[in-house]
């Protein structure tokens, strides 16, 4: 049994998620209004290093241009990495990272605030590797 690892900074919690599991990583307060000033990081770590972490946005509702998702590959979060940078009301089908880990960033400014997202975060081995 391997399990992924998301550190929740907002929270201050560390949470194991076994394989084969999905994940429902949320805005504060979902499904209410997320908080003014918000500025939370996930990094979501899969078992081992041959894997796919796939991300699924089922809902997503952001204050346009004021309010932003961003993702990136691996346990650093930089500009650099980052790979994908949200707001507004349009998600996206899928996004998938063949990486160890990946960042998840949340930052709200500090007015008008909607309802925030929910990401379906799960693991995969892949193709070739074993379980
Ligand atoms: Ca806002």
């Amino acid at each position: 049994m391997f399990h992924f690892i998301i550190v929740d900074f907002c929270g201050d919690s560390l949470l194991q998620i076994p394989v084969h599991d999905i994940y429902n990583l949320t805005t504060p307060y979902y499904p209410d209004t997320y908080p003014n000033s918000a500025d939370c990081t996930w990094i979501a770590q899969s078992p081992r290093p041959h894997g796919t972490i796939k991300i699924l946005f089922p809902d997503f509702d952001l204050e346009t241009n004021y309010d932003y998702l961003t993702i990136g590959q691996g346990n650093n979060r930089t500009d650099d990495t980052m790979v994908l940078k949200l707001t507004g009301k349009s998600g996206l089908a899928s996004l998938s990272v063949s990486d160890e880990a990946v960042w998840i960033r949340f930052k709200s400014d500090r007015g008008v605030a909607w309802y925030g997202f929910v990401l379906q975060i799960s693991w995969t081995v892949n193709a070739g590797m074993t379980n």
